[in-house]
């Protein structure tokens, strides 16, 4: 990517809260991508929740996703959109064959960057990626969306079908409202997701480690006496 090509994608990026590079990968690294989640994944038990087609935490199962997560060709991209480092969280496979298997419109996280890469074709009769551009910029308006209760935004003048071929990379805010429809035609939909969110458990461990301090601190002072 060249100087002016990098300007124009951060000038739509900070204006829709979303991107699509074409042909970010070959299809052959996307079959190679899509081949070793499927090996990572095959032996996890079924889950019976809502979000089943869902597996996070991909690069536990196989090192591979850890440097693809951590030193992939996104990378670079991604802060030079973001302006500082991508403090990745975690990379995750989202597959889709059945009809339940719909995400309604909700915002991830309030900082940081998502990717999403297409490993089959993606489009809306299959349960696509859908956005609504700009809706990074309104968080008070949709802050009340969850992934668990639908949200009718098909009619929304600002809706956007992420429709994509394998190797295309979606690039997006988190808190760019989303969102992913059924499954009509039943053709398989894989992607890849990395969340560059940071980690969502550091204020926790934060506090933990407060905690923590302050019970050795006390039971010093107790051994002093
Ligand atoms: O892949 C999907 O169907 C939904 C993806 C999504 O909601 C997310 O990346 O947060």
């Amino acid at each position: 990517m060249n100087h002016s090509q990098a300007v124009a994608l951060k000038a739509d990026f900070d204006r829709d809260g979303v991107v699509i590079i074409r042909d970010f990968v070959t299809r052959e690294t996307a079959r190679g991508i899509c081949a070793r989640a499927e090996a990572a994944t095959k032996d996890l038990p079924t889950r019976h929740d809502p979000f089943s087609n869902v597996t996070k935490g991909l690069e536990r199962l196989d090192e591979y996703f850890g440097e693809l997560l951590h030193r992939g060709p996104q990378v670079p991209i991604l802060e030079m959109l973001l302006g500082k480092r991508a403090e990745p969280t975690t990379a995750s496979f989202f597959t889709k064959d059945k009809n339940q298997q719909e995400v309604h419109p909700h915002s991830d996280a309030m900082d940081g960057v998502v990717i999403w890469i297409a490993l089959d074709e993606t489009n809306e009769r299959n349960g696509g990626l859908q956005f609504l551009k700009g809706s990074h910029k309104r968080q008070e308006e949709f802050r009340h969306l969850r992934a668990h209760t639908p949200t009718d935004l098909s009619d929304h003048p600002d809706r956007f079908e992420a429709a994509m071929s394998p190797g295309d990379i979606v690039i997006f805010r988190p808190n760019t409202v989303h969102w992913s429809g059924p499954n009509h035609d039943g053709s398989v939909r894989r992607g890849l997701n990395c969340f560059y969110v940071g980690n969502p458990f550091k204020k926790w461990k934060k506090g933990r480690e407060k905690d923590w301090q302050a019970a050795r601190k006390a039971k010093l002072a107790a051994m002093a006496k």
